[in-house]
């Protein structure tokens, strides 16, 4: 069985997240998106709540599946029995990053590879961070995550002003 693990923030998952883990769930039985639970940074979702969006917008998905991690993401990935990692390239400034990632975790871990699935062009320009600064200035997010995510960062930044 050929499974993948698909690490990430996911603060919050975006169509371009959302357009890799399909994609990667065509090539692999299984895809296990892995959500970092990260304490040295400030997320705008929960660990869980970001686990939550991740398992509504991928349950058409039957071989996917979302868990939260800590540590390593190759002790994840032998955690899960995966062989692969996946990971998403936009351009050239995500390949210094992704690369230097996928060699550290190849010595950490050499029967642990990356795969790298290349950005669909609609979604080159597309992050996370993107779409929390739109939002916080109160623009148009539809091009950027279904609705039910947006409304959960509107929300979220609401109650966060409060
Ligand atoms: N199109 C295609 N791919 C995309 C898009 C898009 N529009 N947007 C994002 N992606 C890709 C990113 O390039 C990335 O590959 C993946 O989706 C997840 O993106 P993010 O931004 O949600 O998550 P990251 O990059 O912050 O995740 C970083 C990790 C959590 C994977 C990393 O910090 C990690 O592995 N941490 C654990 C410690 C570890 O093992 N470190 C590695 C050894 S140095």
């Amino acid at each position: 069985m050929k499974i993948a693990v698909y690490p990430g923030s996911f603060d919050p998952a975006t169509y371009g997240h959302l357009d890799v883990i399909r994609r990667a769930a065509v090539s692999f039985d299984k895809v296990i998106v892995g959500v970092l639970h990260n304490s040295s940074k400030s997320p705008l979702f929960s660990v869980q709540e970001r686990v939550n969006i991740l398992e509504k917008a991928t349950q058409d998905v039957p071989n996917v599946e979302v868990k939260p991690f800590e540590g390593l993401s190759v002790n994840f990935a032998r955690e899960n029995h995966a062989q692969v990692i996946i990971r998403g390239l936009r351009a050239v400034t995500d390949f210094e990053y992704e690369l230097q990632m996928a060699q550290t975790n190849r010595v950490l871990a050499p029967d642990v590879d990356t795969v790298f699935l290349t950005t669909s062009l609609e979604y080159a320009y597309l992050s996370s961070t993107i779409l929390k600064e739109v939002a916080h200035f109160g623009g148009d997010l539809s091009k950027f995550a279904p609705a039910e995510i947006t409304d959960a960062v509107i929300e979220k930044i609401r109650l966060t002003a409060d």
